[in-house]
């Protein structure tokens, strides 16, 4: 590690000391950079790295509300502004109870590095809330009902609207915020701006959402994982998966691995996973969508052993079959450890493309990298959610919309570039193979040469 690195992180551990979450992803990205720190002195005259990891803003606000039995809560609300050297602040929303500082900031600190990768002007930020629409206040286990979910996203949006902007911060999903909470927030942002303008992404098709991008971060990490195939001559055609979560990023990861001929045994959720032996099919698949996405349900309801749908409560994906050729966490931080990793590698697991950010724990991560496999890190493999908002964004700007293969093609396109950026990254600098080196200095070079170029800001 560069001397320079290892004094800014040391620097960021005593100043953050309780945000586990934001020191882990500043680790990780800080421990590969030395290469392209030593070779460029103009990073540290310019303190490239201490601005870095200093958010330019940070706004934490109170979301007061009222639930169903007309009982007022009170939430808080946050969005972190990371970096705006390349582009407007771009980043989803996360509704859940486990939202905080540290969370959010290594969510917006990712952002940054990944939005560099997918090509496009766009700068990072991340915000959200300890909401949770899965269990309301007044009926615990329950979730909130639809105009529950309405009244907390208009109030969050009535402090929100007066920091962002089409060409400010232009926000989007991430956990539990879906088309449905985007409606509701974009609704509240025109209202209250009184302009129609992009500044959410992830919108519905009929006000200025663009096709794909619902499919876009799951397609996105499946493109990314068949460049890596390609680079031994292989596909995805007979290969095993196992997947994590049963969201956006999960489900859409398995309808393509279905169409390319893979055989996707797993998918999980708060409740535990589902183990099909013979493969998910496609008609299975379109059960979970419709009980992720409109019964708002468990995945504990399709047990059915007749079936071959076999349910274990409260465990994850990865240590349910006897071969993995392929793994893809898709579900949120820290859901794949060491013994997770151990498990897959001596179960023939030889590539790990990771959908959800920082999925994979340090240890999970020196075992797929000492073991040479195609592991891929979330911020390059699942940039292709936030690239299709950034071609949202163009289509809102040009007042036109791109066909379906239009934008289809241009995320395959992106999904190349960032592999191809990444894998020559890593061999420039001596680490041939190795995606966490390669994404994190091709992220890395093009806002940090931006920064130089402005100036002290
Ligand atoms: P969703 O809310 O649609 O899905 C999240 C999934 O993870 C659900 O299946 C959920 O289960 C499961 N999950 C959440 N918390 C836990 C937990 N504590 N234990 C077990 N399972 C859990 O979110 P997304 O699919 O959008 O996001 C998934 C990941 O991908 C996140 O890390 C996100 O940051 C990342 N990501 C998302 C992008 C996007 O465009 N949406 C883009 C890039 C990355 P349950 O249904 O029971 O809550
Ligand atoms: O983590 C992510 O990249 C996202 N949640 C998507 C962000 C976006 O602006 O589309």
């Amino acid at each position: 590690m560069s001397k320079y690195a290892e004094s800014v992180l040391a620097s960021v551990k005593a100043k953050n000391a309780n945000e586990p979450e934001f020191i882990q992803a500043v680790d990780e990205v800080l421990t590969t950079l030395g290469p392209v720190l030593d070779a460029n002195p103009q990073y540290e005259q310019n303190a490239i790295l201490e601005r870095m990891v200093e958010p330019e803003r940070v706004i934490i606000f109170r979301v007061p509300w009222v639930d169903d039995k007309g009982i007022v809560r009170v939430n808080r609300g946050y969005r972190i502004q990371m970096n705006s050297a390349i582009g407007p602040y771009k980043g989803g929303l996360r509704f859940d109870p486990t939202v905080n500082l540290s969370v959010l900031k290594f969510l917006a600190f990712e952002q940054v590095f990944k939005n560099s990768l997918t090509t496009l002007p766009m700068g990072g930020g991340k915000g959200g809330s300890d909401f949770d629409p899965k269990n309301s206040p007044h009926t615990p286990g329950k979730r909130c009902s639809d105009a529950e979910v309405m009244r907390f996203c208009q109030s969050f949006m009535t402090e929100l609207f007066r920091h962002i902007g089409a060409d400010t911060d232009v926000p989007a999903g991430d956990m539990n915020v879906g088309g449905r909470e985007i409606g509701y927030m974009f609704g509240q942002y025109k209202r209250l701006a009184n302009e129609w303008t992009g500044v959410l992404t992830g919108k519905a098709l009929p006000f200025g959402g663009s096709l794909i991008r619902p499919e876009a971060t799951g397609y996105g990490d499946v493109y990314f994982a068949e460049n890596m195939l390609a680079k031994r001559g292989e596909t995805f055609e007979g290969k095993v998966c196992a997947i994590s979560g049963s969201g956006n990023v999960a489900s859409f990861a398995a309808e393509k691995l279905l169409q390319l001929g893979a055989k996707v045994i797993t998918l999980s959720d708060r409740s535990g996973a589902i183990y099909v032996k013979d493969g998910i099919t496609k008609e299975l698949l379109a059960e979970v969508m419709n009980l992720k996405n409109v019964k708002r349900g468990e995945l504990s309801e399709l047990a059915n052993e007749a079936a071959g749908i076999k349910f274990f409560p409260k465990v994850n994906s990865w240590q349910l079959a006897d071969k993995i050729d392929a793994a893809f966490p898709c579900a949120r931080q820290n859901e794949l450890n060491g013994d997770d990793a151990k498990y897959l590698l001596s179960h023939g697991c030889k590539l790990v493309a990771e959908g959800a950010n920082m999925p994979s724990t340090p240890d999970a991560i020196a075992q797929f990298v000492g073991a040479k496999i195609m592991y891929s890190p979330g911020k390059a493999s699942n940039a292709g959610g936030v690239a299709t908002s950034g071609l949202e964004m163009s289509q809102n700007s040009l007042r036109l919309s791109w066909s379906r293969e239009e934008v289809d093609a241009k995320l395959k396109g992106i999904m190349k570039a960032i592999h191809d950026n990444a894998w020559e990254a890593a061999a420039k600098y001596g680490h041939e193979g190795n995606y966490v080196v390669g994404a994190n200095i091709a992220g890395f070079t093009k806002v940090a040469d931006a920064m130089v170029a402005q100036g002290v800001c």
